[in-house]
């Protein structure tokens, strides 16, 4: 059975205040560096690996008997709109951590993903009980445009931080800048503080 009903439902801490800068969005904007990529569920694979006691490769079957769970969160992008109103359903990323095990030394991840694109966060904010590896939006199937089959989704980072098309999560010590963070973009992303571009362009 792939796929069962949700187990636990997550709220993002009820702050209603949108951040500064940013303008609501009812709709849900497209944000894609470069081309969309479109995934063969067959060929689909999932690896969690680098500084972890047990590392692993799913396919999507595999995956699809991981605990599911749901989030409710706002999303910000640093091109300054603001959707409040998102219902994300699938694994947390503190169940995936309950899986793999990461060593004492992992302190930070790279998101890796089809396409390329990487984005890095510390393990620590993917731990905040919030963030997951997401495969339904709004209670569908996450669209191929918005990172299906399966994205991460940071809700206390600008959007760029929620890898869409995801392939890999990898553990490591040092913390080692991803596709935006060395284009211009805020290493760390906290739309509370407007951490959008490097502090020496802003
Ligand atoms: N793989 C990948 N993930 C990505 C991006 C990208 O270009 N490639 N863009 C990021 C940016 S800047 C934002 S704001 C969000 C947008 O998500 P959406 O297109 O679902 O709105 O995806 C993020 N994840
Ligand atoms: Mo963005």
């Amino acid at each position: 059975m792939l796929f069962k009903r949700p187990d636990q439902v997550k709220k993002a801490p009820p702050k209603k205040d949108v951040p500064p800068g940013q303008f609501l969005t009812e709709k849900f904007p497209v944000l894609t560096y470069g081309p969309a990529q479109k995934i063969d569920l067959k060929e689909w694979r999932l690896r969690a690996f680098g500084l972890v006691d047990n590392e692993i490769e799913l396919n999507w079957e595999e995956f699809s008997e991981l605990p599911w769970s749901t989030v409710e969160a706002p999303f910000h992008c640093v091109t300054q709109w603001s959707k409040m109103e998102n219902t994300w359903e699938g694994l947390l990323f503190t169940d995936l951590a309950a899986i793999v095990k990461p060593k004492d030394e992992a302190k930070f991840v790279i998101a890796h993903c089809y396409g390329d694109y990487t984005t890095n966060l510390p393990l620590e904010v993917l731990m905040d009980g919030m963030s997951l590896l997401a495969h339904k939006h709004d209670g569908e199937p996450l669209a191929t445009e918005h990172g299906g089959p399966l994205r991460l989704v940071v809700p206390q980072r600008y959007g760029w931080k929620s890898a869409k098309w995801l392939r890999g999560i990898e553990f490591i010590a040092e913390d080692r800048p991803g596709f935006w963070e060395v284009r211009g973009y805020h290493n760390n992303g906290d739309f509370w503080k407007e951490e959008r571009f490097w502090p020496e362009l802003s």
